[in-house]
């Protein structure tokens, strides 16, 4: 049997954009997006721009996944897009990102999500069929990411791998179960097998905020942090569009291949519009930033402005982090504190630079976010000073009772049958990670490739424990088989220095990490389940580059007794 070829080599290959010409999307033919105007439009906000969903009865929402069409910028025609209807006709969403869902942590939610799409996928949205359960057909699943929910209200491939068609309804209860749901950003997205890059693209993504009785989201507050107008929701997501106002995704390059490796824009959105503006007060602000871009890691900074992180995906930190600039991978979160008062009067803007070694990504530059006019009139005070503590939590778990050792491969890039896998296994290989309830395991994610990956587990959040260098030739050298380096093989024999900690910023409980080429990364996590909930349960852990994620660098994991 062939030896098939595993790289670290990194690969660039956008594909072509409608037209057939070649698309570079920094400079492409086909697109439109990179030069128009920026910073003429207002960010839209919650309940400027951002509906705050209105539950359809007691602690229940009902939302329906259809298409509408919104201008995202004053020289761009509509766009269509795919949104969650709250049942209000969205009449108040401003832009391609619109929806957010506000919750009280231990207060249990019943939500429904009704397919009101068109059978089959529009031009813009470039299936490829090996990688779908049922050809072309638009097949929706939604998942709360960052949900301690049973598995059956977790919207993932493991549980309805044929996801849901056309007039069919998924029904979940999301616990909103403390400790492992605090206050915290979470966001729901769609999570279609073989389609999550291009549901999530059309538009299927949405804020879910969770509150409790310290972070009310009023001002003032017991933590002593902004709120209300002054707590402000930052969601990044790049994009590239046709003139005529459609969002462009390319198709592979690569005869007999729709699927691409990575998907990277032209042009910044901020909740939903391009390159807009915020207007805000020379005083304390709260941003809560999620990247939700397809494949791009954001390295943020503000004008030189001092930013501390006061929380990630796990909700709160114990205590509040300084830190210049935020590296963000996709389904990240950051929680900052910025103070606007010594910048009275002035225009900052939103830089995204490439992230420094060892995070890597073969992402094409593209460094205006947003502009942010700080004005010279306060009009409520507010927090002046950073809080000395918080009331979240320092990630620490025991000594874990097991250890796996899991592999990141990517095979045979630039060839019709390019993929990504996990352990040298597909999606629907038989199950090989089954942690028992309650107990504390140690995942290894050994990478490799040669780019970071973002790397998501459903169902817990968990503690970063470190990363290790490591010969990544040797080990390939030692343990390589058909489809890359199979799973469960110590590479402790290979480390080439001692483990690094983890960042400052990752002192919490997270959801998704940054597993870098040329490193072994270390989590750690309690596998429960909800009160109520049995073992087994079936969830799914993968790469959050959803392209990635489509092909297939996702596995099952079933939560056993
Ligand atoms: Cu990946």
């Amino acid at each position: 049997m062939r030896r098939r070829r595993i790289t670290r080599r990194r690969f660039l290959q956008y594909g072509l954009a409608a037209g057939g010409a070649l698309a570079l999307p920094w400079s492409a033919q086909g697109a439109a997006g990179g030069k128009l105007a920026k910073y003429v439009q207002p960010l839209p906000l919650p309940g400027t721009g951002i509906v705050v969903a209105t539950p359809s009865g007691p602690n229940t929402y009902s939302f329906t996944q259809k298409e509408i069409r919104r201008q995202l910028h004053p020289d761009l025609p509509p766009t269509p897009f795919w949104a969650y209807d709250d049942g209000s006709g969205l009449a108040g969403q401003a832009g391609s990102f619109g929806m957010a869902l506000v919750a009280q942590t231990g207060t249990p939610l019943i939500v429904s999500f009704t397919h009101g799409l068109p059978q089959t996928y529009p031009n813009w949205l470039p299936v490829d069929t090996r990688l779908t359960p049922l050809g072309n057909e638009v097949r929706l699943m939604t998942h709360l990411h960052g949900g301690f929910v049973a598995a059956d209200s977790d919207g993932n491939p493991a549980v309805t791998p044929a996801g849901f068609g056309p007039g069919e309804t998924q029904a979940v209860f999301y616990t909103n179960q403390a400790p492992q749901m605090p206050a915290s950003l979470l966001w729901f997205h769609d999570h279609g097998l073989g389609t999550t890059r291009l549901n999530v693209f059309a538009g299927l993504a949405a804020a879910y905020i969770l509150r409790d009785a310290n972070d009310t989201g009023g001002e003032p507050n017991p933590i002593g942090i902004p709120g209300g107008a002054y707590e402000i929701p930052l969601v990044i997501q790049d994009r590239q569009f046709n003139a005529d106002g459609t969002f462009l995704y390319p198709v592979s390059d690569i005869p007999g291949a729709i699927w691409i490796g990575e998907y990277f824009g032209d042009v910044m959105l901020v909740n939903g519009k391009v390159w807009p503006f915020l207007e805000v007060e020379p005083r304390m602000y709260r941003l809560r930033i999620l990247n939700g871009c397809n494949a791009r890691i954001l390295g943020l900074d503000l004008g030189g402005a001092t930013l501390w992180q006061i929380g990630a995906e796990g909700g709160m930190f114990d205590v509040p982090v300084p830190v210049k600039n935020i590296v963000l991978a996709p389904a990240e979160r950051a929680d900052i504190l910025v103070d606007f008062s010594k910048f009275a009067g002035e225009t900052l803007v939103m830089k995204n630079h490439k992230p420094q070694k060892p995070v890597s990504s073969p992402a094409p530059q593209l460094e205006q976010v947003m502009q942010i006019r700080v004005g010279a009139t306060v009009t409520h005070p507010g927090p002046s000073t950073i809080p000395s503590s918080l009331p979240g939590r320092k990630a620490d778990l025991p000594t874990p009772d097991r250890t796996r050792y899991i592999t990141l491969n990517e095979i045979d890039p630039g060839e019709v049958e390019w993929y990504l896998n996990l352990n040298g296994a597909r999606f629907d290989e038989p199950t090989t990670e089954m942690p028992k309830l309650g107990s504390v395991e140690e995942w290894v994610y050994i990478n490799m490739t040669a780019d970071t990956h973002p790397m998501h587990t459903h169902l817990v959040t968990f503690q970063v424990i470190g990363r290790t260098p490591f010969d990544v030739e040797a080990y390939e050298e030692a343990n390589a088989g058909e489809n890359g380096v199979p799973g469960g093989i110590d590479p402790t024999p290979f480390a080439t220095g001692p483990m690094l900690p983890p960042a400052p910023e990752e002192r919490g409980f997270k959801d998704t990490v940054k597993a870098n080429p040329g490193y072994l990364t270390r989590i750690r996590a309690r596998f429960e389940l909800p009160t109520g909930v049995t073992a087994p349960q079936n969830y799914v852990y993968h790469c959050h580059i959803v392209e990635h994620e489509d092909n297939d660098m996702m596995r099952p994991f079933t939560v056993i007794t």
